[in-house]
């Protein structure tokens, strides 16, 4: 059942130049204040942590700082379209990705849905040195 919903989206993902997402927005009483705290550093060229493990359903602030002088991202459309993400942060991911300027940090409150999700950075060459990574949740 979940490869049939999956697999949609998973080729729209891999055609697509660009994501666009519709972002499914989590309810307003959600406490984001007491949520757990996961940071990822981007660097020249990897994600660190590269294989991030969150628990399905449990709110999180996902912190994504950008460690290098130049610009990087973190794409992972799938990941963005499956979780709910808090009303107002909705437009940070509509992309499917956060894009960071060099020493730039980024917040995103979201819920993550089950799953495993691919992670990369998008920039010309980057995934292919090292940028990848993936996203369990479970
Ligand atoms: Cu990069």
């Amino acid at each position: 059942m979940r490869c049939l919903f999956l697999a949609p989206i998973v080729l729209l993902a891999g055609c697509a130049s660009t994501h666009v997402i519709q972002p499914q927005l989590s309810p307003a009483s959600v406490e984001y204040s007491r949520a757990q705290r996961v940071e990822v550093t981007l660097d020249n060229f990897s994600f660190a942590p590269a294989d991030l493990h969150l628990q399905a359903g449990r709110p999180i602030a996902l912190v994504v700082t950008n460690a290098a002088s130049g610009g990087h991202n973190f794409t992972a459309p799938e990941f963005f379209a499956a979780a709910q993400i808090m009303p107002g942060h909705a437009d940070l991911v509509a992309s499917g990705q956060l894009s960071l300027s060099g020493g730039q940090s980024v917040t995103v409150n979201l819920i993550p849905a089950a799953g495993t999700y691919r992670l990369t950075c998008t920039h010309l060459g980057h995934a292919v040195l090292g940028m990848t990574g993936t996203i369990t949740v479970e």
